[in-house]
């Protein structure tokens, strides 16, 4: 297969500055000599390729639109989603490590952490040398997160967590953990805050989550808090709005996946379209059959599609006027966009399509994950049907 060069049916390039081109195109090489090479066997081997995590800082990826002045690469959202849509164009499980290490990780510090909490873990952040996961989700509280039973008690010098989170993206090889808990027993109105906690701390613990399908080359464990002991410190003190500020994260993380979201599909595409010139049936290429160019025009028609929302979604994001629903609307559409290009591409291979030497079926039981994390498809639809009828149907 050709090297990847990228799909822009509707010259999107012409629209992207020189750095958001160059910073594309050093993330799409990355991608081509570090990740390609190495990913199928990570998958089947179902372990995330650590060897990438100091090379993806160098690269200056995690939490690239945060400030310099914390060590980060100070870049704008556009060039940010460029970089998860590259990302993720290897595989869905190196963009999540790179989204929660980021979006969910390195923006909550950012954003609701304290000076000290900031300059702590930030620059060790950038550079890979410290690696965090976010705890949100819980065992019995998926979609409904404000249900959550993880609790903080405040006591004589710090807190006391106890608890348990469920489905953690690189939950046993984070060194420090945000974790959201319960504290409406304080007589907190909002009831939710979240800690920095370092996940060496007497009572944390982590294993595995086994038997998965989805995502194999990424680390996805449970969480056990019993009687975690932290400092005062270890709160994040502008973390008070509830369950407004793990959401708040959860919108720079699905701003991410709108965009990687169209990676996958893109390298599905060129995948699909290489194998149709390339395999004679009937003693022709496939790719000149009519059944296989409409379902390349399919596909195409869909990744067009999904790169102008995401190229609208950036330039909205960098001018400060994105919603958390047109967010969703993004995350919802691509996610399911490139669920589809992923699974008409592993049919367009035959049964090629079902090994791990090509992407497509990999691509496709990511996808399954991508869809489902961040907020459901079901639940996105209920964002954008309360916001159209004002009417709550959660
Ligand atoms: P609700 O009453 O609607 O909202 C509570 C407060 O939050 C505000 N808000 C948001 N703010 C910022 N961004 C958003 N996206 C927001 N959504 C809501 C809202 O205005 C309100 O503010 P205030 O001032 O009135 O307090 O809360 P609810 O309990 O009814 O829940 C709403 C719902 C269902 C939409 C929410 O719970 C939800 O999004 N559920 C889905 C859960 C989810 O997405 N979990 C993701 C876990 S992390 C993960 O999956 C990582 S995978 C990463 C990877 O590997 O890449
Ligand atoms: P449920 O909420 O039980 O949903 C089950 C079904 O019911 C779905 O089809 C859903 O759409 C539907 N449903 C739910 N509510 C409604 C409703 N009101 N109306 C109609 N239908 C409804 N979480 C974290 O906190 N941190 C992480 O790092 C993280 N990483 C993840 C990595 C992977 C690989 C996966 C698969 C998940 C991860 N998650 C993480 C958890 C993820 O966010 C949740 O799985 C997701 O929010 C859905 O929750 P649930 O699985 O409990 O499904």
């Amino acid at each position: 297969m050709a090297r990847f060069e990228g799909i822009d049916f509707y010259d999107l390039d012409s629209l992207f500055t020189e750095e958001e081109r160059m910073i594309r195109d050093t993330v799409r090489a990355f991608v081509e000599d570090r990740v390609m090479p190495i990913i199928g066997e990570a998958y089947i081997e179902r372990k995330f390729p650590k060897q990438l995590i100091p090379e993806l800082g160098e690269l200056g990826v995690y939490g690239a639109n945060l400030p310099e002045k914390y060590g980060c690469a100070g870049l704008n959202n556009v060039s940010y989603g460029l970089i998860m849509q590259e990302l993720e164009r290897g595989d869905s499980g190196i963009r999540s490590f790179v989204s929660v290490q980021g979006a969910l990780v390195m923006y909550p510090i950012f954003a609701f952490g304290s000076e000290e909490h900031r300059t702590e873990w930030l620059p060790k952040l950038a550079t890979g040398e410290a690696i965090g996961c976010f705890g949100l989700t819980e065992p019995d509280y998926g979609s409904d997160p404000g249900g959550m039973i993880t609790t903080a008690k405040q006591t004589s010098d710090g807190w006391l967590l106890n608890g348990g989170k469920m489905w953690i993206t690189n939950g046993s090889m984070a060194d420090v953990a945000i974790i959201w808990a319960q504290t409406r027993e304080l007589g907190d109105v909002k009831g939710i805050r979240g800690f920095v906690v370092p996940t060496n701390t007497p009572g944390f613990s982590s294993r595995d989550q086994k038997g998965k399908l989805s995502l194999l080359a990424s680390d996805t464990s449970e969480i056990v808090l019993q009687d975690v002991e932290l400092p005062e410190s270890a709160v994040m003190p502008e973390s008070t709005g509830g369950l407004k500020h793990p959401l708040m994260c959860l919108t720079q993380a699905r701003y991410g996946i709108s965009w990687g979201a169209v990676g996958a599909a893109m390298a599905c595409f060129h995948e699909a379209l290489s194998y149709s010139k390339e395999r004679l049936m009937f003693g022709a290429p496939i790719g000149g059959k009519q059944i296989q160019q409409v379902r390349l025009a399919d596909m195409l028609t869909s990744i067009t599609t999904g790169q102008l929302l995401t190229y609208r979604l950036g330039r909205m994001k960098d001018e400060g006027t994105m919603t958390p629903q047109q967010v969703s609307l993004a995350k919802r559409a691509n996610a399911d966009m490139a669920t589809n290009v992923a699974r008409e591409a592993r049919r367009l291979l035959g049964a090629n399509g079902i090994l791990v030497e090509y992407n497509s079926m990999r691509h496709m039981a990511n996808l399954e994950s991508v869809y489902t994390y961040e907020g459901t498809h079901d639940i996105h639809s209920l964002i954008l049907g309360q916001k159209l009828t004002g009417l709550s149907a959660f």
